[in-house]
């Protein structure tokens, strides 16, 4: 960029004024076309970490509604695998509400209804709690954007392989519960909820460490935000190809070529040669429509660490107090012989902890040393020893 003198004569000041000016003016479209603007919902399942055995570890979702108003909403989410770590569950009454919709009315009495299946897309008559026994899932909705909603209800589906997901749903209000709470307004990004989890003691040379905590949109009653209006944001309907195979499996006597029975059958039931018949038909399916709704997985990944309890025991002895043999051990390892296999955990040795959860030979200093040798000689136990990341 050129300047002409006379603009070069601002003061730095106004020049670096300008320049911040001229960064915000070229960036901020750029921002907002990738963060919000063809966004209406986004939903983010949190990374979370914890320790081989630690329980209640908390998997946050996440939820962004730049502009619509949230009414109620289901979404299931679900872990990839069974090794890691599962969502707690108990065995629970669950309410659960039916809606159904009168076909004949005689005066005020209904003689004839039908159930429906998304009370939040179609038109309903009557709501039914009705209860049963179930495992659901344990959530937490203290302090969330949720906080205070008439009806939120957590279940597990998996009954086979409990604790791999949990499937919850949320209304703001329902004419059931006394009061009246507001669906929720857009708001740029808050907890939506949290569900607990129990990581499982897994040994620390298990190399594969993470479950991936998945948000599934495989069946449209599985995932659904709507608006106080009732619309299902993002869900929108694509036609699709659908191709049917026949067998005929009465033809024609000869010298005819025809068919007098057909029969729908799969396309690897068609023998070598073909079907004897095969239709396409357009089919209508839902869809996420992705430039309106953007969905993020998340994680729960076990930390490989072997401290217990306090730092310090370097030299592996067990014991949660330290003594003058794991003083001498990190006094070996950094000023004699540089021998890093005497130390089983570093973590233990990290006492000022300054490499966090994982720390490698290069964290361990004199530092370290220092404090463990303040806390046995000097100072004393008053100094204390921080607890194990
Ligand atoms: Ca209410
Ligand atoms: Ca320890
Ligand atoms: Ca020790
Ligand atoms: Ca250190």
């Amino acid at each position: 960029m050129r300047f002409s003198s006379n603009e070069m004569s601002t003061s730095p000041k106004t020049s670096l004024l300008l320049l911040v000016l001229i960064l915000l003016l070229c960036s901020a479209p750029g921002l907002q076309a990738d963060d919000e603007m063809f966004d209406r919902l986004r939903v983010t399942v949190g990374d979370t970490t914890g320790t081989a055995g630690e329980e209640n570890s908390a998997v946050s979702v996440f939820l962004t509604n730049p502009s619509d108003d949230i009414f109620a909403f289901t979404i299931h989410i679900a872990l990839d695998r069974n090794d890691i770590a599962n969502f707690q569950t108990q065995l629970d009454t669950i309410e659960v509400f039916t809606y159904w919709a009168c076909n004949n009315w005689v005066g005020e009495v209904c003689t004839d209804s039908v159930g429906v299946d998304d009370p939040l897309t179609e038109p309903w008559d009557f709501e039914h709690i009705d209860t049963v026994e179930a495992y659901a899932g344990v959530f937490d909705t203290v302090g969330t954007l949720i906080s205070g909603w008439d009806y939120v209800q957590s279940r597990a589906v998996s009954t086979g392989d409990l604790g791999l997901d949990i499937l919850l749903t949320a209304i703001s209000d329902t004419d059931s519960i006394p009061g009246y709470v507001p669906p929720l307004s857009p708001q740029g990004g808050g907890v939506l909820f949290r569900v607990l989890a129990d990581i499982f003691p897994i040994p620390p040379e298990q190399e594969d460490r993470t479950a991936t905590v998945r948000i599934d949109v495989g069946f449209k009653r599985w995932f659904g935000f709507s608006t106080p209006e009732g619309e299902s944001i993002g869900w929108i309907t694509v036609q699709v190809p659908d191709t049917n195979y026949y067998m005929c499996t009465s033809p024609e006597p000869p010298p005819g070529t025809g068919c007098y029975e057909w029969t729908k059958v799969y396309s690897w039931e068609c023998p070598a040669e073909g079907c004897d018949s095969v239709g396409i038909q357009m089919v209508d399916i839902p869809v996420l429509d992705s430039t309106q709704v953007s969905l993020f997985d998340g994680s729960i990944t076990v930390l490989n660490t072997c401290c217990i309890g306090r730092v310090g025991d370097t030299n592996n002895s067990g014991e949660d107090e330290p003594t003058i043999g794991d003083v001498s051990t990190i006094i070996d390892v950094l000023f004699i012989n540089n021998n890093w296999d005497i130390i089983d955990c570093l973590a233990e040795t990290d006492i000022n902890q300054s490499g966090g959860v994982s720390p490698t030979p290069n964290d361990i200093t004199i530092g370290d040393v220092s404090i463990l040798i303040d806390y046995l000689f000097i100072t004393g136990s008053s100094l204390g020893l921080p607890d194990c990341l």
